[in-house]
């Protein structure tokens, strides 16, 4: 692997062997320690059958933010991802064995965290998030080409659920009857948010789709949001699948796959710190998408949770893995959760109000 890397990076003009990086499920991610440092990727193309369509949408996203930032005197270098080309110009290296690979600038100073601290981390983030949606608003969507298909379509999910049951691949089903009964439990939530778009009654806006804590690097001083990553899956959405996804994952107690589930409850605490911070960074908010906050947290976490535990049904061929269980771990966290919001959505949905009036929206 490692002369294929210098290989690789050769490409790029940089002849230092990098170090595996980061805890992403996805991508596999290299650290190169040069002098400044990058970051390299290689795109997994099981999950993004369209690496160039990937490509293109990060390279217009991320030249768009880098103009906004400069016009708003910001650090360009600091606050957007900065491909970097390879020799021949072009912002990713196709291997000849197929794979491709990008190269981005190595953010300093900063640092992504994969469990929270403490929940000033949520509103810095949420800010974050929230900026970038904003900073977003007026690209031009229609350019942006949807790399993973029905990504966030909630009732297309619950399907994909459904056929991975139905064909058991892995001859998992019966050893996971109380999960599986779950989500099918839970058919009705489906389809709440993708039929609201559908209707027009909640706006699609550009958004991230992929908001967990560890795709936002913090300052490592000042602890405050510098710069989104992960850009995959940048595609027209819902701003609820944003606020959602990230609460799913910043309002947990613990990690995503904790094995004692004694540990895991939502933390109303990292929820409001959170709510605060995207409702002060977005003030485009509609009424309709006010109230559907919490509920959109309960749906993100069951929709990944169900996607953990399809995968699991399927063999493990989505979500990179450690060990054999992982996924099923994944997943009882993930309900554990959705369990949890459901007995405080009331009370949550009493907090957003609150914080509503707080802050004048
Ligand atoms: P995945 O899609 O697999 O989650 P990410 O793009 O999120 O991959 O990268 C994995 C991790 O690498 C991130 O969580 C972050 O810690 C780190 N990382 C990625 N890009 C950068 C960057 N430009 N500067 C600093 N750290 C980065
Ligand atoms: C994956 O790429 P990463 O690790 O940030 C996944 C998300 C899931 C998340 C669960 C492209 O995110 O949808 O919510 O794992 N990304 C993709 O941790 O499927
Ligand atoms: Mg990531």
């Amino acid at each position: 692997m490692n002369n294929n890397l210098r290989e690789i990076l050769r490409h790029f003009e940089v002849d230092i062997i990098p170090s595996a990086y980061g805890n992403g499920h996805i991508n596999d991610t290299y650290l190169v320690h040069s002098s400044p440092e990058y970051i390299l990727q290689r795109i997994n193309k099981k999950v993004f059958t369209n690496p160039t369509a990937v490509m293109e949408n990060i390279l217009g996203v991320t030249q768009y933010l880098r103009k906004k930032i400069e016009e708003e005197g910001g650090d360009p270098d600091r606050e957007t991802l900065t491909l970097i080309s390879t020799v021949d110009g072009k912002p990713y290296y196709l291997h000849t064995d197929g794979e491709y690979y990008r190269m981005y600038k190595y953010i300093s100073n900063s640092k992504s965290y994969d469990l929270v601290e403490n929940p000033m981390q949520l509103y810095h983030a949420a800010k974050a998030f929230g900026k970038f949606q904003n900073m977003l608003s007026d690209y031009p969507a229609d350019t942006l080409h949807e790399t993973i298909v029905d990504f966030h379509n909630t009732k297309v999910r619950y399907d994909q659920f459904k056929s991975a049951l139905a064909n058991d691949k892995a001859g998992r089903a019966a050893s996971v009857q109380d999960e599986i009964k779950f989500v099918l439990d839970r058919e009705g939530d489906a389809g709440i948010v993708v039929d609201a778009i559908a209707a027009g009654k909640l706006p699609l806006r550009v958004t991230h789709n992929d908001t967990k804590l560890n795709n936002v690097l913090l300052d490592e001083v000042t602890g405050e949001g510098v710069c989104v990553i992960d850009l995959d899956t940048v595609m027209p959405g819902s701003l609820l699948y944003d606020y959602g996804d990230a609460l799913r994952f910043g309002g947990s107690s613990g990690a995503e796959d904790e094995k004692d589930l004694s540990k895991i409850y939502f933390k109303v605490e990292n929820f409001e710190h959170f709510t605060r911070g995207f409702l002060e960074a977005l003030p485009s908010i509609t009424e309709e998408e006010l109230a559907l906050l919490p509920f959109s947290i309960k749906l993100m976490t069951l929709e990944c949770g169900s996607r953990f535990l399809a995968d699991y049904l399927n063999g493990d061929v989505y979500f990179k893995t450690a060990y054999p269980e992982h996924n099923l771990d994944r997943c009882r966290t993930q309900f554990k959760l959705v369990a949890d919001i459901e007995e405080k959505m009331d009370s949550l949905n009493a907090i957003v109000k609150k914080i509503k009036d707080e802050i004048g929206k």
